[in-house]
């Protein structure tokens, strides 16, 4: 797979306008802020691919970025955001259930968490839905960059209990790490199924 073959091909509210590219679908979800925009950008190796803010709630569609004609790399709204009114917070929940309900082709969803942060009730309720939809959890706790090298196995260790994993991948968006490993998971998933 070319991983700089990326392109933003959907950016979308309701399931007719989602893509019919056939391809598999792996999505990211994870509260507001947490980067999941970003991880993208660092996967694609782009600067500006994926629109990134530090203001909480800059991804207000379901965004569809195809990669090398192999798999599409969902971009979420995120969850969690205390600041939005109850009208926004419960458009942004449904267009989540929505997708997360009615796509086909969805294979997988990787459940990305703030290092420096226990996980919220928001994330072990997004965890159990992966668990019971039949998907291998996958977690990663970006912004690694944030702590000190000597912070960091106690924070995954808090990350792993909360959410019963046993394994996390610490990311940073920033500096690259975990990059590679979040590319062998992908194409881990792929393979499993059948892609
Ligand atoms: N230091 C550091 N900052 C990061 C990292 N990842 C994301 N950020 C910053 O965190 C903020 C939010 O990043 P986004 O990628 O927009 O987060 P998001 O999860 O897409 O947020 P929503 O679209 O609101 O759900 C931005 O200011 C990013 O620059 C990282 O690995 N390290
Ligand atoms: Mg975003």
């Amino acid at each position: 797979m070319n991983i700089n073959n990326v392109k933003l091909v959907a950016c979308t509210v309701l399931p007719c306008q989602y893509p019919q590219n056939k391809l598999p679908d792996i999505a990211l979800a994870g509260r507001s802020n947490v980067g999941k925009s970003s991880l993208i950008n660092r996967l694609a190796n782009r600067k500006s691919l994926a629109r990134v803010s530090s203001s909480p709630g800059k991804t207000a569609t379901v965004n569809f970025y195809e990669v090398d004609n192999t798999v599409n790399i969902v971009d979420l709204p995120g969850y969690g955001y205390a600041k939005v009114s109850k009208a926004e917070k419960a458009k942004w929940a449904n267009m989540i259930e929505t997708y997360l309900n009615k796509r086909e082709g969805l294979i997988n969803v990787l459940q990305l968490v703030d290092i420096r942060h226990k996980p919220t009730d928001d994330d072990v309720l997004m965890l159990d839905w992966i668990r019971r939809s039949g998907f291998s959890p996958v977690v990663i706790a970006t912004k690694k960059d944030k702590l000190k090298k000597s912070q960091v196995q106690g924070a995954i260790d808090i990350i792993k209990d909360t959410l019963s994993v046993d394994t996390v991948i610490p990311f940073s968006a920033e500096k690259g790490d975990g990059c590679s490993e979040v590319w062998d998971v992908i194409n881990t998933i792929l393979k499993e199924a059948g892609f």
